[in-house]
């Protein structure tokens, strides 16, 4: 098997390439970082120096790449399954690619500002960066629902590189800054937990529930 991911289960930019990966049944070696031990973090640093997850080794080629977008579009390139996640109109692609983008810079980095508040020592805390994270958040939840189809995916009738990103950005920012009530969010994300892929992403990071600092919603089984 020539892939091997680099990843932890309950990290969100990791469970996008993982869906990505379950859409087409693309075989892989599951490499688990653990970022709190030293060796497993020395692991993942020697393939890619700043030590961010999910990287992808592909031993066939001979190539490391990082970047969750990056991965996707490299394995449809080069693994293609029965699922285009980016489409080859140039048109279509880069709307799949703005959606992308918007879930990656605006939803789930601020999501992490939130979350890694919690990790700070007393008196190190910054309420201000993340009351600005909850409203970018929230602005961003505005654009979506204006913009989302009624039903189907967040580009249309497929489903895309887009979705890959927006599940598990949504997963988690729905915890930090709930979308209640954004009725085609809510719509949409509940399409998103029914698909297989992303079931099963949820599935295997439930393990890992305990070490999140905020308090899950009474709907997240
Ligand atoms: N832009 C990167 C973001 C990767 C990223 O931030 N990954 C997080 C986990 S979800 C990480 O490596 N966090 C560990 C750290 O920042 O030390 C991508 O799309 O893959």
């Amino acid at each position: 098997m020539p892939l091997t991911l680099y990843y932890h289960p309950f990290a969100s930019f990791c469970q996008k390439v993982l869906i990505a990966l379950y859409e087409n049944g693309t075989p892989f070696e599951p490499r688990r970082i653990d970022l709190g031990d030293p060796a497993s973090r020395a692991e993942l640093a020697a393939v890619w120096p700043l030590a961010k997850f999910p990287v992808l080794r592909d031993a066939e080629r001979n190539v490391v790449i990082p970047e969750s977008s990056l991965i996707i579009d490299y394995l449809g390139r080069h693994y293609p399954g029965p699922h285009a996640l980016i489409p080859a109109d140039p048109e279509e692609a880069m709307r799949v690619h703005l959606w992308d983008r918007l879930f990656d810079n605006y939803v789930a980095p601020h999501v992490t500002k939130i979350v890694t508040d919690h990790f700070r020592p007393e008196g190190r805390h910054d309420p201000e960066g993340v009351e600005q994270a909850k409203a970018l958040i929230a602005q961003t939840y505005a654009l979506i629902e204006r913009d989302l189809p009624p039903g189907g995916w967040a580009c249309g009738d497929t489903f895309t590189l887009a979705d890959c990103a927006a599940a598990p950005a949504l997963f988690y920012a729905n915890i930090a800054v709930p979308f209640a009530q954004h009725p085609k969010i809510t719509a949409y994300y509940e399409r998103l937990c029914a698909r297989p892929s992303f079931a099963r992403v949820i599935d295997e990071a439930r393990p890992y529930r305990r070490n999140f600092p905020l308090a899950w919603p009474a709907s997240y089984a």
